[in-house]
């Protein structure tokens, strides 16, 4: 079961680890072919090299899009060996086996990511290095192959315990590796494509991640999980950088995405706090801590424990006022060194830098598991404006009020359905996530702005005065009739129910200002 490494072929586009991989190899006494540029590198280094050219016979051309296949080099890798026929064909042909392939591909997700033409991302469509990738693989029997610098070690490591062969269990390994590295590769690239020629549902669905981190369980502690990031994504969990604390779990990474998606929606210093991937306090204001101050006053007792996103640089205002109460997850585009110092001092706090906000209205798809398959929709980018507006009342909402509604449905989108979100003065003071039916969330958000008043001393209902939003149209007059008896002064909704009249007749019956968005925000 093991394979003496007497031939490689290497050839690497990310050429980290290569000298010391090449210099090891020839120390094992391994033959090194390779293409152009790593064979370059690593004559370089110091070991001896045999370009790929040289021992076909045949030069790389066509600007290099043909540099490897060849049947000299495919018929190495392929050829069985112990098969007498195999092996009298190679000989006939004066094939050589080659017994390890060392390739990684030309960087098509990293050009795509910083934004190249067409024609750039096109020529980055690596042919060659899969084909070497996946003979190596089909014959694992008697190639290895490695397509991950990550992966040297492993390789050395077992060339050394085998005296110059490696074991059948990395050879297998490797060769699983190396069939997810090409399929995800031509997801990557699949995916791009599809995006290109505007097909947002391929009739290939491909999602394709590299494993970022294995996580220490799942949703709960009897489930395995792990992190999985593609090189096209939005700025956000997937690449931020973390500055300090212990590792984030999967509920954590979870809710630290919703949370910064939310935050992402808005233009002035907002701040989220988030449980459960459901929002727990959201304000906008004029300072990161003035918002933060305001959004904790909305449910400080869930918000213990919770997640922090905003979207500006921290600042030791900001930072001081955070680490008040206990917070599991900050993530922000950015911190200065003084609020980093303020985090520091708590040493449980994880701190996620991403660098810039997302654009909220950045297009991509959604993928959620089924049973058997998948279910795929575009994101909600969808926002409403002041203009897109119905006012559906005799009384039309003042412009305190509207901004308040405007604010309240934008959380809205982010809260499970049902949701109902009430907003005062720039910050939710009620929320209800989640429920089987639209009055139960709009009676559970006014409660817990009666709590959030009672435990702060107060005692008028933080919902009175306050405006309302709900993620869909009210079927019957009852939700709206709660938002009345919670003091609310304004609606936001999208309206289409078969009983709109119902629900706009007791808003005006009440004095109520309501408006229409004609758009939903489901969320489940
Ligand atoms: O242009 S290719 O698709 N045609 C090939 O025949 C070929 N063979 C290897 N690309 C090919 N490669 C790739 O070249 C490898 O996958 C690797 O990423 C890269 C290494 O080129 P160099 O050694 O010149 O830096």
């Amino acid at each position: 079961d093991l394979v003496p490494i007497r031939r490689a072929l290497i050839s690497v586009s990310d050429k980290t680890g290569l000298a010391a991989l090449a210099k090891a190899l020839h120390g094992h006494g391994t033959e090194i072919l390779s293409t152009g540029g790593t064979a370059r590198a690593i004559a370089e280094a110091g070991a001896p090299v045999t370009e790929v050219s040289d021992h076909t016979g045949f030069p790389e051309m066509l600007d290099g899009r043909v540099k490897t296949l060849h049947p000299t080099i495919h018929g190495g890798i392929l050829g069985l060996r112990g098969n007498p026929e195999h092996e009298a064909a190679m000989a006939e042909h004066g094939i050589a086996p080659i017994d390890l392939v060392v390739v990684n591909l030309y960087p098509f997700e990293s050009t795509v990511a910083k934004g190249a033409d067409f024609a750039t991302c096109v020529e980055n469509i690596d042919i060659g290095g899969p084909a070497l990738i996946r003979a190596a693989a089909k014959n694992h029997t008697a190639v290895a192959v490695v397509t991950d610098p990550e992966d040297y070690e492993a390789l050395l490591a077992d060339l050394k315990t085998h005296s110059g062969c490696v074991s059948m269990d990395l050879r297998r390994l490797l060769a699983a590796r190396a069939f997810g590295r090409t399929a995800a590769y031509d997801a990557a690239i699949g995916r791009w494509f599809s995006g290109e020629v505007g097909e947002t549902f391929p009739r290939h669905l491909v999602a394709a991640g590299r494993l970022k981190q294995s996580l220490r369980y799942g949703e709960n502690p009897h489930q395995e999980a792990a992190f999985y990031v593609h090189g096209l994504a939005r700025p956000g969990v997937a690449n931020a950088h973390q500055v300090q604390g212990k590792e984030l779990s999967y509920n954590n990474l979870n809710d630290t995405d919703a949370a910064f998606d939310l935050v992402s929606e808005f233009s002035d210093p907002a701040v989220a706090i988030i449980k459960h991937a459901n929002p727990c306090g959201v304000a906008v204001g004029e300072t990161l801590r003035g918002a933060y101050e305001k959004a904790l006053a909305c449910d400080p007792v869930s918000a213990f424990g919770g997640i922090v996103a905003v979207n500006r640089a921290l600042d030791r205002a900001a930072a001081e006022a955070i680490t008040s109460i206990f917070t599991e997850v900050v993530i922000a585009p950015d911190a200065d060194d003084q609020a980093k110092a303020v985090f520091a001092v708590k040493k449980n706090l994880r701190l996620l830098i991403t660098g810039v906000m997302p654009d909220p209205t950045t297009p991509g798809l959604t993928i959620r598991s089924v049973a058997g398959g998948m279910l795929a929709q575009t994101r909600d980018t969808g926002r409403v404006d002041e203009a897109d507006l119905k006012v559906v009342t005799k009384r039309a909402p003042t412009p305190a009020e509207m901004s308040d509604l405007l604010l309240a449905f934008r959380v809205c989108k982010h809260v499970k359905s049902n949701a109902i979100v009430y907003v005062k003065d720039g910050v939710t003071v009620g929320i209800g996530a989640g429920q089987m039916s639209r009055v139960d969330s709009a009676r559970i958000a006014a409660r817990k702005a009666d709590d959030a008043a009672r435990a702060a001393g107060i005692t008028v209902p933080l919902t009175q005065g306050s405006v309302v939003a709900s993620d869909a149209f009210f079927p019957f007059a009852d939700g709206l009739t709660a938002a009345v008896e919670a003091g609310a002064t304004a609606v936001i909704q999208p309206g289409g129910s078969v009983r709109d009249d119902e629900v706009i007749a007791a808003a005006d019956a009440a004095g109520l200002a309501m408006v229409f968005t004609g758009m939903r925000h489901f969320r489940h």
